[in-house]
């Protein structure tokens, strides 16, 4: 069945940067001067020798002769879902058919698997109209599969050269468009025709720079947490009795917490950048907290609101040495390590392995943890820290530490805790206006540099703390993003991720308040995304992007 608001949904038209409304066969990509990496030139260079340094494009007026060639292009959606990710598919299906109705579009299935699986489906106009601004990935589906090895890189090439793929479209985030990179190279220096262009998306918001003002999907999830930590807000002002520690998806980067903070002025809010710059271990990180609850206290106010980044726990030092030393042991004893009984016996094993110092840390940690720090890695290596508890280690130790407290007479309140996790349930919502145009033109974009023959290119919409009418497209080179980053014992070309800068406007906007929104109550209650209404209540950006362009 569909809902009353899907299908009111339907009918929304996503706005389009100005020079992407005139005729498609009108658009074409005026190209700047060379470009280089962000860092480490030289070795980018080497493994990029078809791509390296290309111009960044941006879309003017003039007329692309080349425009409606016939073409079959490919689409791929990778890694975790981002609300929007529809209206990127919408915005590519409907350049491509502006340009020639004969042209087809073809979806991966779950993921990169789908390319080397040769899994597709054809993506036509009826099947798509009931995806148009919906949330999720579920029109063809999607995966964390990597594209490493000689194998898969050779049945991607096959793929293609079967279907008479022109172009493939991979929406993901910085390790998939990184792929994307290594694809496009694979393809040149193969003497294939197939062009791969990126699109940015992740709710983590961490793929940015000066080109990527923003990745799709951050706008849709903060806003949806940031209602939910207001309800909770509002909830605990009211009951007067809980503390409410709140852990908030982003694998790395604390930038979802950030927003969400400066949303709803939270009493805390931990930010894993400051936490790594301050060299600080956990028991600072409870003992801070412990100082703002029995601060409330004294003032009669034994309830609040807690962020927790989920990313936090590898930004602690100890923490982050513990978790690389059980990255190492995991890769180096896979199988006997596979072969033990129980989590018992796997923290044994591992206690066995580790340094004194980071054995210290883990016998320090509740069994609970332990186990969790030791479950599967995600296919790119990583701890999985969407499955770390890491607001009830911190509840634990808290309310340890006040119990201390209490005794030697430094707390006198109550301290009564509930925690949370917000990350899947913003990931699927359905995109707001700044998503759904945001996305729509980032597909429109996609294709549009397809038509104008680039390839190993990021689409980027720029000017989005303005209205949409004053946004720009065009297109950067990936290999422009790139630095060397040591990954499992080997230099690796990556995107770089963009972290929380703590002397940018947003963190320094926040870092002004905190103070006093962790003593006095300050809480502000967003509510929930608004899609039909005044600008003010359904067309703004994000905090963070007002914050950004304005600095
Ligand atoms: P992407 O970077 O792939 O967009 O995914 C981000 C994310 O939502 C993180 O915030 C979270 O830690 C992770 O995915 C969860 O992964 P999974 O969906 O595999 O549980």
């Amino acid at each position: 069945m569909q809902s009353p608001l899907q299908v009111a949904r339907y009918a929304y038209i996503p706005k389009l940067p100005p020079v992407l409304k005139q005729p498609i066969e009108h658009v074409v990509a005026r190209l700047g001067e060379a470009t280089e990496s962000e860092s480490d030139q030289a070795g980018i260079r080497e493994l990029f020798p078809h791509t390296y340094g290309k111009p960044i494009a941006e879309f003017i007026e003039g007329s692309n002769p080349n425009v409606g060639t016939r073409r079959t292009v490919g689409v791929v959606l990778s890694g975790g879902q981002a609300p929007g990710g529809h209206n990127v598919i919408a915005g590519l299906f409907d350049g491509l058919k502006a340009a020639n109705q004969d042209s087809t579009l073809l979806g991966f299935l779950g993921g990169p698997s789908g390319i080397t699986d040769d899994s597709v489906r054809e993506i036509t106009a009826d099947y798509l109209a009931e995806f148009r601004n919906t949330g999720g990935f579920d029109v063809i589906g999607s995966g964390r599969t990597k594209i490493e090895t000689d194998e898969q890189f050779e049945a991607v090439a096959q793929t293609c050269k079967t279907r008479g793929i022109d172009a493939i479209v991979v929406i993901g985030g910085d390790d998939s468009n990184t792929n994307a990179a290594v694809l496009a190279e694979y393809f040149l220096a193969r003497g294939m025709k197939t062009q791969v262009i990126g699109v940015p998306k992740t709710i983590d918001g961490d793929l940015k720079n000066a080109y990527i003002e923003t990745s799709f999907g951050f706008d849709t999830a903060t806003k949806t947490y940031a209602e939910l930590i207001g309800n909770i807000a509002r909830d605990a002002n009211s009951a007067k009795k809980y503390w409410h520690f709140i852990k908030l998806m982003g694998r790395s980067a604390s930038h979802i917490a950030l927003e969400c903070a400066l949303q709803t002025r939270p009493n805390i809010c931990l930010v894993s950048e400051e936490v790594a710059e301050r060299k600080q271990t956990l028991d600072s990180i409870v003992t801070e907290i412990c100082a703002v609850v029995a601060k409330r206290a004294e003032n009669g106010e034994n309830f609040g609101v807690a962020l927790v980044p989920e990313g936090l726990i590898e930004f602690i030092p100890e923490m982050g040495t513990l978790i690389a030393e059980i990255n190492d042991v995991l890769a180096a004893a896979a199988d006997e390590f596979a072969g033990l009984k129980d989590a018992e016996h796997q923290i044994e094993f591992m206690s066995g392995k580790l340094s004194t110092d980071s054995v210290r840390v883990f016998d320090s940690l509740p069994k609970g943890i332990q186990a969790q720090l030791l479950m599967d890695r995600d296919p790119h290596g990583n701890v999985q820290v969407s499955r770390i508890e890491t607001e009830k280690l911190l509840t634990e130790m808290v309310a340890e530490k006040l119990e201390e407290m209490k005794k030697r007479g430094t707390f006198k309140g109550k301290f009564s805790a509930l925690n949370h996790f917000f990350g899947y349930e913003g990931r699927c919502a359905f995109p707001s206006n700044f998503d759904s145009d945001y996305c729509y033109a980032l597909g429109y974009t996609a294709f549009v540099l397809i038509a104008n023959g680039v390839t190993g290119y990021l689409a980027s919409v720029r000017n989005l703390a303005r209205p949409a009418e004053r946004w720009t497209a065009g297109g950067i080179p990936i290999t422009m993003m790139m630095n060397l980053e040591q990954r499992h014992g080997k230099k690796k070309p990556v995107i770089r991720k963009a972290l929380v800068e703590l002397d940018a406007p947003p963190f320094k906007a926040f870092a002004a308040e905190r103070k006093t929104w962790a003593v006095k109550t300050s809480f502000s209650f967003p509510g929930a995304i608004q899609y039909f209404g005044p600008d003010e209540v359904c067309n703004q950006p994000t905090i963070t992007l007002k914050l950004e362009q304005q600095g």
